[in-house]
């Protein structure tokens, strides 16, 4: 059977960074984050006899399947539903996105919600959301949040097989449209350091690892209260310093990561000083060069006049909160 699903990218106001059981991507700490209304991902699947084996065609290009990535990614993630399902068909699977993929853009987030969404219908699992959630997590952990529109929790869990580790929704999309981030992209190549691979690294090597991790429920409770109270001060300073503290991991890291380049200190120092001018707005930046602005949505338009007369101005794209995955008729093949 076909089946479509579309799912929007995540952007983390408190990160998640670091594993507590790899094979299972089980967090070692909570996160919280904002779904995107843009940055999508439509993804139709198809198994059963028509399909003679299992393949990928991402962005228009078939992916090789009998690559080592494939095998540890999309292929370890389609045996786990196979599994579920009790079936051993082939899968074939068509995925587009609507902005650069492996940018630090979320593209795996909102990659493996479509998929998990889909393969659920395809395969009529029957996974309720919280299932669901716990099924995208099992492709890449930020996708458990995409499964839902707005504010999200992936809270950690506390037991080894997963099933308390998934997204709960903590405000819809409606409860404050004013909400922005402004994504500010600085360089769209795929970076070279892929999170999974860094996070690992950062827990096995970072000296302020343990620093983080007491850190975060701290964050986590601030941004629960600045969401619910729609304190945006509150989020946005909290967003903008959990954001350091999960970059000076990775510099910190051996080897170190260092994801930015001058232009994305540029806009964090632009960022500073705006808002020090009565502007305002803050920073976060994930595994990539890209800075998103937070703010309101009635000072975005002066945020995008300044950011278009920086000495290097960077693409912009505006995004507001936007809604969880859903199944949809538009097949892409
Ligand atoms: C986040 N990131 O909370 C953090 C901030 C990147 C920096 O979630 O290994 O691609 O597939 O679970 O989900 C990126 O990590 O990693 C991420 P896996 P994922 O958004």
């Amino acid at each position: 059977m076909k089946a479509s699903a579309v799912a929007r990218a995540n952007i983390a106001l408190v990160k998640y960074w670091g594993k507590r059981d790899e094979e299972r991507i089980l967090p070692a700490n909570g996160s919280i984050s904002l779904t995107l209304d843009g940055f999508t991902t439509l993804t139709t699947v198809e198994t059963g006899p028509r399909a003679p084996r299992d393949e990928l065609i991402l962005d228009g290009k078939a992916r090789g399947t009998d690559t080592r990535e494939f095998r540890e990614t999309v292929s370890r993630f389609i045996g786990l539903v196979r599994h579920e399902a009790g079936m051993l068909d082939p899968v074939k699977i068509v995925s587009r996105n609507d902005f650069p993929t492996g940018a630090g853009l979320a593209s795996s987030a909102s990659g493996y919600a479509a998929l998990a969404c889909a393969l659920n219908e395809a395969l009529a699992l029957g996974l309720d959301a919280r299932e669901l959630s716990i099924l995208a997590r099992r492709g890449s952990g930020s996708a458990t949040r995409s499964v839902f529109g707005g504010f999200v929790e992936w809270v950690r869990g506390e037991r080894g097989d997963g099933s308390d580790s998934h997204a709960v929704p903590l405000a819809g999309p409606d409860h404050w449209p004013a909400f922005r981030m402004v994504v500010c992209l600085t360089d769209t190549q795929e970076k070279k350091v892929k999170s999974r691979a860094g996070m690992a690294s950062s827990v096995a090597t970072s000296p302020f690892w343990g620093g983080w991790l007491r850190c975060v429920e701290a964050d986590l409770e601030a941004v629960r209260h600045g969401v619910a109270s729609r304190d945006f001060s509150l989020v946005g300073a909290t967003a903008e310093a959990n954001a350091l503290k999960m970059h000076a991991v990775m510099m910190t890291t051996s080897p170190s990561l260092l994801y930015w380049n001058p232009r994305t200190v540029q806009i964090l120092q632009a960022v500073r000083e705006w808002r020090e001018g009565g502007l305002e707005c803050y920073f976060t930046m994930d595994a990539g060069p890209q800075v998103k602005i937070l703010c309101i949505e009635d000072v975005s338009p002066e945020i995008r006049t300044r950011l278009s007369r920086l000495p290097h101005p960077p693409d912009v794209v505006e995004a507001s909160p936007g809604e969880g995955v859903a199944l949809t008729e538009k097949h892409l093949f």
